[in-house]
């Protein structure tokens, strides 16, 4: 019960540290300089210099803000459906939240980060991943819409996540260790039988395109953080593990029995080479494939069968494990490739191991025992240093490029800059409250651009006008250009913000597609001009190919439809210049709004209960006289006789 005591005595502690931190506003403590709000702000008509990509956790959507203004830009859907954008709702974009467990309409995002070419930001894609339902997702940042979604099979919660420096791969590791392949067993029996397996998806350098390569059936630990390695140590891949006591309950204090947990250090250069020789055993497996076509604008979902797992206690080489004290959650490697910080989360000490000590100790077997066949390596030969009495709880670390790290320290509640050269704390901020990620514009690259940091809080408390029993949860940004961090702004996030990624605006904005062509529209039921506008009946089912332009639809008056039908209402928006959508709203459709994007098609199920005559109207203020933009839709009895017309200003 020792450990019991002392865990509880760290929460009591932690929740001092949060009410001491209650009255001290920020500003009383000096941490905002005079000319803080001139520095934060963007005045009316001038863009922001970075664009910041936040996670939405729990509302499983990704946000895009302005910094340094911390203006909202955008939410971006992806594991949940949108009613506001329709996404997950309309036919085209339904199949994109398919998985092997059917429709599944919410989903739980942590970390992402920015496609990279050689190691630095370049501004293609977003790759994300989910926690709940295993899947990873990729966002074009030409038109900041999510065009794929791989789910991961024979994986529990997705946590730690990646992406090499060419974006080879994205790394997805299971948090919780399962039965692999799942099958009816007993829980107790967890221990030796349960994997961790880490799944290597394959990015196709041109398309973005994603394909499960191998799935690396590792021990079974929670796979919490992950990082790649970069320059020199780009081919490696180092994860930390907590519960390597392989608990199964009480896991708060049962998996905190081990002084030290892990971090793996995996050489997937050295995996993808016995995989090519024809190494690997093919496991079955169920798992969906979601795309949304580039020129139709219409997702499919494809089921795949079987993957290709790898026991990496067979191939050489290829997993050795890092002892590190104290279950670890942050694993993050500098911009040179030589430091990997693991934050043990009950530790008094930050540790720090040197790549070139890592490969040394490989080479000349300096080992400690081993885990399922694997090597750990010698804690003291792999060591570069400790960050001593740096804070309490450290969860993450980013770096300026200019040989600092920062370190975020949840129960202490504060980001902490040390030197990558000596160990030594340089300077150390109170958040408000109890930080969990940062981020730094490229921080997780060889390039950082070391000019702001942005902190997320689990906690907001006072920060805020109340708004309830729950306030969204804020970010805050510093200043870190000079030798000290300077508190410049609060501003609240959407969900919560497990990481972000930043990268300056000038990289993506010129990419920006700015007018969507009708004639490229290649959507089945599109129709680009209102004298093609018609309604086609099939049985029970309606087909109704209609256009909007500013400010009408093309019918407007539909009469013919009965009860029992089924209403397919393919819509087509005329316009071609961006930031013109046209919204579709049906009175008595059991689903959301239809937002048509420019030179875009979408399509709305409606299933009349009842007869009468039923209004549809535009939803997004289009133009002076988008008020007028609505139709009437004639509704008769099952076996009434009225024919199938359709009309605009009487033709
Ligand atoms: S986690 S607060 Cu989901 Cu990234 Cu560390
Ligand atoms: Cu179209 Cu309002």
């Amino acid at each position: 019960m020792n450990k019991l005591n002392s865990i509880l005595s760290t929460f009591l502690l932690a929740m001092i540290m949060v009410s001491c931190g209650s009255d001290q506003t920020g500003k009383q403590s000096g941490a905002l300089s005079g000319n803080a709000a001139e520095r934060v702000y963007v005045a009316p008509g001038d863009h922001d210099e970075f664009y910041g990509f936040f996670s939405g956790g729990f509302s499983g959507q990704l946000s895009v803000y302005g910094l340094p203004s911390g203006r909202m830009l955008k939410v971006i859907p992806v594991f949940s459906q949108d009613a506001e954008k329709g996404y997950g709702y309309n036919e085209e974009t339904k199949p994109m939240l398919n998985t092997s467990y059917g429709f599944v309409p919410w989903g739980d995002l942590h970390h992402l980060d920015i496609s990279q070419t050689n190691g630095e930001l370049d501004g293609r894609w977003i790759f994300t991943h989910e926690n709940n339902t295993p899947r990873v997702a990729r966002i074009d940042l030409t038109t900041f819409e999510t065009v794929e979604i791989l789910e991961i099979p024979n994986s529990a919660g997705n946590h730690s996540f990646a992406i090499t420096e060419n974006t080879e791969y994205l790394i997805a590791g299971t948090r919780f260790s399962v039965p692999s392949p799942q099958k009816d067993m007993s829980i107790e029996e967890m221990k030796g039988n349960f994997k961790g397996p880490l799944t290597f998806v394959k990015v196709d350098q041109e398309s973005g395109g994603m394909e499960i390569a191998f799935q690396v059936i590792m021990p079974g630990f929670s796979f919490d953080l992950a990082h790649p390695g970069r320059n020199a140590s780009h081919g490696w891949m180092f994860a930390t593990t907590y519960n390597s006591e392989e608990a199964n309950t009480l896991m708060e204090v049962n998996s905190s029995q081990n002084d030290k947990d892990f971090i793996a250090a995996i050489n997937w250069k050295v995996i993808e080479e016995y995989v090519a020789n024809g190494g690997g055993t093919r496991m079955t497996a169920n798992y969906a494939h979601n795309v949304l076509d580039h020129d139709t604008h219409v997702a499919t979902s494809t089921m795949k069968q079987g993957i290709l797992t790898v026991n990496p206690s067979e191939i050489p080489g290829a997993v050795f494990f890092m002892p590190t004290p104290k279950s670890p959650h942050g694993c993050d490697v500098d911009p040179t490739g030589e430091y990997i910080v693991g934050s043990g989360k009950l530790a008094a000490e930050l540790t720090v191991f040197s790549y070139s000590k890592m490969i040394k100790a490989i080479e000349e077997k300096n080992f400690d025992g081993e885990v399922y066949g694997m090597p750990i390596l010698n804690y003291d030969a792999v060591l570069g240093g400790v960050v001593r009495e740096p804070g309490l709880g450290p969860l993450h670390t980013e770096f300026d490029g200019k040989g600092n790290a920062y370190t975020t320290f949840f129960i202490s509640s504060e980001v902490v800059k040390w030197s990558l050269s000596d160990y030594q704390v340089i300077d150390r901020k109170p958040t408000y409250y109890s930080v969990g990620h940062l981020m730094i514009p490229g921080g997780n690259s060889r390039k950082p651009f070391g000019k702001y940091l942005v902190a997320m809080n689990k906690i907001t408390k006072d920060r805020y006008l109340p708004t309830g029993p729950e306030m969204n949860h804020s970010a805050q940004l510093y200043d870190i250009s000079g030798d000290k961090m300077e508190l410049l702004l609060d501003f609240p996030t959407i969900g919560e913000p497990h990481y972000a990624a930043a990268i300056p605006a000038s990289i993506i904005k010129e990419n920006s597609k700015k007018i969507f062509r009708l004639d490229e529209n290649a959507h089945p039921h599109a129709v680009k001009r209102e004298a093609d506008t018609r309604v086609e009946r099939k049985g029970n089912d309606v087909h109704v190919y209609m256009t909007m332009v500013r400010s009408h639809f093309s019918p407007d008056n539909i009469e013919g439809i009965k009860v029992g039908d089924n209403v397919y209402f393919h819509v087509t928006n005329l316009e071609q210049d961006f930031d013109v959508p046209h919204g579709f709203a049906m009175l008595g459709a059991n689903t959301a709004e239809l937002l048509v994007m420019p030179g875009g098609t979408k399509t709305m199920l409606w299933q009349p209960k009842r007869e009468g005559v039923w209004p549809l109207y535009c939803t997004d203020f289009c133009s002076a006289l988008h008020q007028e933009m609505q139709g009437y839709v004639r509704v008769s009895p099952a076996n009434s006789n009225v024919a199938l017309s359709w009309s605009l200003d009487g033709d």
